[in-house]
């Protein structure tokens, strides 16, 4: 019964566009694809095989007491190019009593951005924040807009879903959200990744034995391989616009990109789990690791360590090369990089019976994944463990062979403010996008938050310093999610030194962006829907909201420096934290997660978007028919 309800599908979609043939822009852009490999320094092998180099004469491990001198340079550069745009940014919110050029005459306002995980929809509304945030997107920096914020802020993180947001916009050379949506190369939705052909099955196939190919070099190697492997290839093809999805391009190859050497990108951070096979891990007991261009490692007193990125793959005993002569280079692929952040959608690829995928092409991908153990399947394997001996007496981890990393969601902590609480980096102020599915109906509860406030208090959390945050029943009472909300407002409640926290949860301002995290296909309507909402959410309806919103947000980037100036804030920025910040009020009432319903707060945007919808019932009625057949 499904299978033919599934064949007729695709059936009935290839009548649609049988007579489409490739038009010249597409070729041109087919062309044009792998323009950027041409300018960068790749993979020794030139492709998914990492291969033999020469070890540094440097040290390739180091402690985790301080950034690296890498990122300090990176930094540096960074603060110059974002104080023109912090300036211009303050500038356009019109506060009163002040002067940006002269109050950023003396001081440093490190800004940092965070989404989260929840798959597509972490990514579609994330990347709507981002393009509200993004100066370079058409109309934001005018009505109420907060265009900029992207450019003036230092540091960029992402996990999960959250990453295949910052991955697609950093990779591709710092891209616009724009590009991203207008390209038929990457974000195309409406194909699901396992089945990126679409009525075009012999593309799909071709697709399948292609990943199988590059997985099989790098184990013909003698690495050992994991799902993620395949998940982080397939990852690849959807989000970086590079001819195979760029089978030799390597995570620290941001380091080479125009786009990162101008300093125009800020400093993009992925957060990943260590998880030992056959064990669970909650935020209170995971080693929580982090990937930027030139590191990989983790803050945590049970490692407390950082790797040379490139040389990942390289056989060493306590941080030492085990043969001088033999490092590995090109392990770092950018893909499989993104596929750890988001290993929990391995499963997918083991759920092909439930798929709808069929045939010659289910030949294809269950060939992929013949010889995989099912057991741990959301495990990345980093083979060799890089951190092997590093420090035996902290965990058993570091006395294995292998270094086993999941999803950075695993542990709760989905927002991944992990790198960006670090004392070493002293972030001032953190804008963070909460897409997570805490609810019966997959609205964000807070609980991410409540998860990385804890944390402080136990070892683990090794002087990080986190504001308080209410329980998750607080978070829906009080309607903490149901506008921007900041949290740790006054330092002097403080233990030491934390960031200002402007939490902004996914809410349906416009359009009802609660989609499972495990919906693997859009429609361009709804892609569009969903990156509204959270241009949206981050602007407030371009101001129609909270007329305010665009003033209170650079209260909120001033704050902390006006804090160490010892002064009080202006009226105009007080009545901002008086409206804005959780004053430690918590909710008497009960809410059940299973209760929790919010309705859209943009009414007309809401109407609007009731009537298109109507329209378009029947144009698309014998389609979503069909979609309904085969659910
Ligand atoms: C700031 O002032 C300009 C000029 O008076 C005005 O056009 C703009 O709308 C104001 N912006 C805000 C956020 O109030
Ligand atoms: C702000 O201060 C700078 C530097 O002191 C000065 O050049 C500029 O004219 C001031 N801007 C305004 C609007 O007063
Ligand atoms: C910046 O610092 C210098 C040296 O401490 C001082 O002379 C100057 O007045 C300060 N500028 C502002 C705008 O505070
Ligand atoms: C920008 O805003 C102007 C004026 O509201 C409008 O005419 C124009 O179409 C907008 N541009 C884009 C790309 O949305
Ligand atoms: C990458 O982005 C930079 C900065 O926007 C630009 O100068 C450069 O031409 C871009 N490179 C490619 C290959 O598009
Ligand atoms: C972490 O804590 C959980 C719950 O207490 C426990 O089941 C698990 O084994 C612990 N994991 C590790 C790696 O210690
Ligand atoms: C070190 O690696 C090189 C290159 O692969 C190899 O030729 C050499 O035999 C190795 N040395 C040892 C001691 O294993
Ligand atoms: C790791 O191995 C070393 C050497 O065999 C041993 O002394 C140490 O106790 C082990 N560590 C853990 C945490 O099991
Ligand atoms: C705000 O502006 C964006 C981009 O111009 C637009 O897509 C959105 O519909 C606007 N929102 C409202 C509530 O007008
Ligand atoms: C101030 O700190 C206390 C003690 O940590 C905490 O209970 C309270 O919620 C905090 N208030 C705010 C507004 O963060
Ligand atoms: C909760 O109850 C306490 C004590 O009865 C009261 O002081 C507080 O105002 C109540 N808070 C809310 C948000 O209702
Ligand atoms: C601030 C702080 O407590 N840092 C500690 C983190 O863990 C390492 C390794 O155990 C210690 O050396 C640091 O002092």
């Amino acid at each position: 019964m499904k299978a033919q309800l599934s064949v007729m599908t695709v059936a009935m979609a290839g009548l649609a566009v049988a007579a489409v043939v490739p038009s010249d822009l597409e070729i041109s852009r087919q062309v044009a694809r792998g323009e950027f490999l041409a300018r960068r320094d790749l993979s020794p092998t030139d492709s998914y095989t990492p291969g033999l180099v020469t070890c540094p004469s440097t040290s390739i491990m180091r402690n985790a007491s301080t950034i690296s001198d890498n990122e300090a340079s990176f930094i540096a550069g960074r603060r110059e190019y974002v104080k023109p745009h912090l300036v211009d940014f303050l500038d356009r919110a019109n506060l009163t009593d002040f002067n940006a050029t002269e109050f950023l005459a003396n001081a440093t306002i490190d800004i940092g951005m965070a989404f989260s995980g929840g798959g597509y929809r972490a990514m579609l509304q994330g990347a709507g924040v981002l393009a509200a945030a993004d100066s370079r997107t058409p109309n934001s920096t005018v009505n109420g807009g907060i265009g900029g914020l992207l450019q003036s802020s230092v540091y960029l993180a992402g996990l999960s879903g959250g990453n295949w947001l910052l991955g697609s916009v950093v990779i591709n050379n710092f891209t616009t959200i724009r590009n991203l949506q207008g390209d038929p190369n990457v974000w195309d939705l409406e194909h699901s990744i396992f089945n990126p052909g679409g009525w075009k099955i012999w593309e799909t196939v071709d697709y399948y034995s292609t990943l199988v190919d590059d997985v099989k070099g790098k184990e013909q190697a003698g690495f050992d391989i994991s799902l993620t492997d395949y998940w982080g290839r397939a990852l690849s093809n959807q989000f970086f616009n590079e001819s195979d999805g760029g089978p030799e391009l390597t995570f620290s190859n941001i380091k080479d990109l125009e786009a990162f050497k101008s300093y125009e990108m800020p400093f993009p951070m992925v957060v990943a789990d260590g998880r030992p096979y056959n064990t669970k891990i909650v935020s209170l007991n995971s080693t929580v690791f982090e990937f930027n261009p030139f590191e990989m490692g983790s803050w945590d007193p049970t490692l407390f360590a950082m790797v040379d990125l490139q040389y990942l793959g390289s056989n060493l005993s306590a941080g030492v090369p085990v043969n001088d002569t033999a490092c590995y280079s090109g392990y770092d692929n950018a893909g499989f990089i993104v596929g750890t952040s988001s290993s929990l959608f391995n499963e997918f690829l083991l759920e092909l019976n439930s798929s709808g995928v069929e045939g010659v092409l289910y030949d294809a991908a269950t060939a992929v994944l013949t010889g995989i153990s099912s057991e741990d399947d959301d495990i990345a394997v980093y083979d060799p463990n890089p951190f092997y001996g590093v420090n035996p007496a902290l965990s058993y981890m570091w006395n294995e062979t292998e270094l086993t990393l999941v999803d950075g969601g695993e542990d709760n902590q989905n927002v991944p403010l992990y790198p960006l609480i670090q004392p070493a980096r002293n972030v001032d102020v953190i804008f963070a996008s909460d897409n997570s599915a805490d609810t019966d109906y997959n609205w964000p509860n807070g609980s991410s938050l409540v998860a990385t406030y804890e944390r402080q208090f136990v070892s683990i959390g090794n002087g990080t310093v986190f504001p308080s945050v209410p329980d998750t029943e607080s978070f829906l009472g009080l309607g903490l999610t149901s506008q921007p909300t900041w949290f740790g407002c006054d330092s002097k409640n403080l233990t030491a030194k934390s960031p200002l926290i402007v939490y902004l949860a996914n809410h349906p301002y416009s359009y009802y962006s609660n989609t499972s995290t495990f919906k693997m296909e859009y429609e361009e309507d709804e892609v569009a829907g969903m990156i509204e909402n959270g241009y949206n959410a981050a602007t407030q309806g371009n101001g129609t909201l909270n007329d305010d919103w665009q003033s209170c947000l650079a209260c909120a980037i001033i704050h902390r420096e006006t804090e160490r100036r010892g002064v009080s804030p202006s009226s105009q920025c007080q009545a901002c934290l008086d409206k804005y910040c959780w004053d430690g009020s918590v909710y008497n009432g009960t809410v059940t997660t299973a209760e929790f319903e919010p309705t859209v707060s943009i009414e007309s945007a809401a109407a609007a978007m009731l009537l298109a919808a109507r329209a378009s019932t029947v144009a698309v009625a014998i389609g979503v028919l069909a979609t309904f057949l085969v659910m």
